[in-house]
């Protein structure tokens, strides 16, 4: 149990790291927009939020950088994004901290997300010699047929304040050696990280000439400022991560104008216990995939099944993992859960354990854990809801550190309740047996975006295409193919003959 009991500001320590990250001071002190870290409650900056109209502005600018972006080669631009890899490997420690003041994440966690910046910036540089296409079978002789990648235009590129800084590179990263630019709108809860994103960014194009101005964007604001980017015609393509919600008001606007939408929404996980697993592994494995980041990924894990065989032996060593784990200020070196964004989330979790209480559950923590100098900040113990069934509320995302435990007997029933819900981004599977591993990643079993054994559900690396089905909105970031996403695919046939052989063997004799 973590004694801590008292919290220091955050911020002093925002202002100086800021300085150190290179943010001019006027971006940061003297804005309409207060923000708050969460450690503590307290607002630590004040930004400047644009307009629809400065929004448009931007965007005019990024499509002005693009039409110049595309004709630098690939691997050029690719020396751009490596530079930008230089730059975050420099500043990684501070750029953690930050992440730590703004979004409340403890430091190991900070800095790997800052960690996954750099990995998606290498994996963009080999990426930039590798942007290939096929060349395919023609029926017709004397006729090549091939494939090529174009540049797409701007990426549009929206993020949570979960994930403040990794999202964006895995878009960017990926959009700048495509040829695309890049217009981001970070979430009102987490500008800070972004605008020290951006001077990053500054310092690599600053070592690269071939960069145009404008090719990188920060637009801080509202719904406002993210609706310029959903419905401007120079933005083909809008990559958006956020809530079911969000997702459903953005995806249609953006069909109606036949633009593409890369969509990384709820994710409603699930990991099974089979009576084979390895029991310590597991409870590693569900501990951290539960109650890291303070359940706030997209990729927590919110409902787990425990097969009744093992039922008694794991559930209490859970239970005293969450009656144990450190719950304080992120900044303290042993502390595993730091604060929840804001009380607005606090109060969202405890309706959620409400209603969970209603259905039958019996909720062991979720309570408010009191902090001197944290009274606006939401610390609360990690609640485990031992569920007799996947009742309404279990089948919903709640954005807080709930884990929802259920018996199951049989496996084919347990992989049922994993996908009867709207989500699918994430899943598990613990066990020893060959068949269950393989029935869960087959076409039979989890019918989430990422499907895992003998890891938890979060902590996915750059390196595989990182998104999930149903409402979780079906887009890939990141790595395997997910770069085609901001890129536009021509198929080029080319006769070098002197006939003109019709395809299907249509004649047409003029
Ligand atoms: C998110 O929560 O939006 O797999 C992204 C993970 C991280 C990314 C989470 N690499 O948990």
């Amino acid at each position: 149990m973590n004694l801590q009991t008292k919290i220091a500001s955050a911020a002093s320590e925002a202002a100086a790291v800021l300085e150190r990250l290179g943010v001019r001071q006027a971006l940061w002190s003297a804005g309409n927009r207060p923000v708050r870290s969460p450690i503590t409650g307290e607002v630590i900056a004040h930004v400047q939020d644009v307009d629809a109209e400065a929004a448009r502005t931007a965007i005019e600018a990024a499509h002005a950088a693009y039409l110049a972006w595309r004709d630098v080669p690939a691997p050029r631009r690719g020396e751009l994004v490596r530079l930008l890899g230089e730059e975050l490997r420099r500043i990684k420690t501070d750029l953690g901290r930050l992440v730590t003041l703004e979004a409340g994440k403890i430091g190991s966690e900070a800095e790997g997300e800052v960690q996954e910046m750099i990995d998606i910036c290498d994996y963009a540089v080999g990426l930039s010699r590798q942007l290939f296409g096929l060349t395919l079978a023609t029926e017709r002789p004397e006729h090549r047929m091939m494939e090529t990648w174009h540049p797409l235009g701007v990426a549009g590129v929206i993020t949570a304040f979960n994930f403040p800084v990794a999202v964006w590179s895995w878009n960017a990263a990926l959009a700048l050696v495509c040829g695309d630019a890049v217009v981001w709108k970070p979430s009102e809860k987490t500008p800070l990280t972004a605008l020290a994103v951006q001077a990053a960014f500054e310092r690599a194009v600053a070592r690269f000439p071939e960069a145009p101005e404008g090719l990188s964007a920060v637009i801080v604001g509202d719904r406002e400022v993210g609706e310029a980017l959903v419905e401007h015609p120079k933005v083909p393509l809008v990559s958006a991560t956020g809530s079911c919600a969000m997702g459903r008001a953005v995806a249609p606007r953006l069909a109606a104008r036949f633009a593409r939408a890369l969509l990384e929404l709820g994710g409603n996980n699930a990991a099974i216990i089979c009576p084979s697993a390895d029991l310590d592994l597991a409870l590693r494995g569900v501990a951290f995939a539960a109650m890291g980041t303070a359940g706030q990924r997209c990729t927590s894990l919110r409902r787990l099944f425990v097969h009744e065989s093992v039922y008694g032996a794991f559930a209490p060593r859970l239970k005293a993992a969450y009656a144990s784990v450190a719950v304080g200020d992120p900044r303290v070196a042993g502390t595993l859960v730091g604060p929840l964004i804001d009380l607005a989330a606090f109060e969202a979790m405890q309706r959620a354990l409400g209603e969970a209480r209603k259905a039958g559950g019996q909720v062991a923590g979720g309570d408010r854990v009191e902090m001197a100098g944290g009274a606006t900040a939401a610390y609360v113990r990690p609640a485990l809801v031992e569920m007799p069934s996947q009742a309404e509320i279990v089948r919903k995302e709640t954005f807080a550190p709930i884990l929802y435990v259920m018996r199951y007997s049989d496996l084919a029933e347990a992989i049922r309740l994993n996908n009867d819900v709207p989500q699918g981004l994430s899943s598990s599977i613990f066990t020893n047996d060959v068949r269950e591993a393989e029935l869960f990643t087959s076409a039979r079993g989890s019918d989430c975006g990422i499907a895992n054994v003998n890891i938890g559900p979060s902590g996915a690396e750059i390196g595989g295409a990182f998104g999930g089905e149903k409402e979780t909105g079906g887009g890939r970031e990141a790595g395997s193919d997910a770069w085609k996403a901001y890129m536009r695919r021509a198929t080029n046939t080319v006769n070098y003959g002197r006939t003109l052989p019709l395809a299907q063997g249509v004649k047409f004799e003029i």
